[in-house]
């Protein structure tokens, strides 16, 4: 749907979020997409999903309109909402702890998100895209290598993708045991309440737990040393995702 045609009568905040269509086996196949309609529902500011225009300004995906304003980037819409809708999920955090919330968000989004990314596109050679999000033939046939041919120059480019394998699936599990014994017995990461970073979190390590079919880390958070984020992953979706089954797309491939 056009995001124009979303809009209020007055235009008034009326929050629109563009993303990839819903996968099937987590809502958003995109963390900074599950990050960001996460945050609009724990802030419970109202939104419409657009699925149809799924690139915004900046060629990446999710993005919003908000009041006319087209808006790229999870953080920075985030943060437009958070100033809109007085949504600071934050204000009770002392600065000590607002830097270190932002050190482990920087974490997952843009370095265990290389990892992830390298591991599905690369290692993986995004076989599991029939699995997450599409049944259609012809799209698993020409969109995959499109995609991989892509992630190749943009893994390249940051580095990651230079490393070995082993250096690079070593990284990614420093990065969840540093996750995981911070988060400890907690119920989120900062403490009582879910804040911004449980968003980017949550975001993040739903894709390695459910949407990522034989990544190395998955039994590591079922039965193994992680296992404390698959209980922060599951009160994550039971306390925000309650439709979450609903908002699957129906498989023919499982
Ligand atoms: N920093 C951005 C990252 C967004 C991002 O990298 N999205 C990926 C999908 S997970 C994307 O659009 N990739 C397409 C591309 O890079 O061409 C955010 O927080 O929104």
């Amino acid at each position: 749907m056009a995001a124009a045609a979303l809009e209020g009568k007055d235009g008034s905040n009326v929050v629109i979020l563009h993303q990839l269509k819903r996968g099937k086996l987590t809502p958003c196949i995109s963390p900074f997409a599950l990050k960001l309609e996460t945050y609009l529902r724990i802030a419970g500011i109202a939104y419409q999903n657009d699925f149809d225009e799924p690139m915004g300004p900046k060629g990446k995906t999710p993005w919003i309109t908000l009041n006319g304003k087209k808006v790229g980037d999870s953080q920075l819409c985030l943060e437009l909402l958070s100033e809109t809708f007085h949504k600071d999920l934050s204000h009770h955090l002392s600065i000590e702890e607002k830097a270190v919330a932002r050190a482990f968000q920087i974490m997952a989004e843009d370095h265990l998100y290389w990892v992830m990314l390298v591991w599905r596109w690369i290692y993986n050679g995004g076989s599991s895209l029939p699995l997450i999000q599409t049944d259609l033939h012809f799209a698993v046939r020409y969109l995959r290598p499109i995609v991989v041919s892509r992630v190749k120059s943009q893994v390249s480019a940051q580095g990651m993708g230079r490393h070995s394998q082993s250096e690079v699936m070593e990284m990614g599990l420093k990065d969840l045991r540093a996750i995981s014994n911070f988060l400890g017995t907690k119920s989120f990461l900062m403490g009582d309440q879910p804040i911004e970073v449980d968003c980017a979190m949550f975001g993040m390590l739903a894709q390695i737990l459910w949407n990522s079919p034989g990544c190395p880390y998955e039994p590591l958070f079922t039965a193994g040393e992680l296992i404390n984020l698959k209980g922060y992953c599951e009160r994550m979706k039971r306390t925000f995702w309650p439709d979450w089954n609903q908002c699957l797309i129906p498989s023919l491939v499982r």
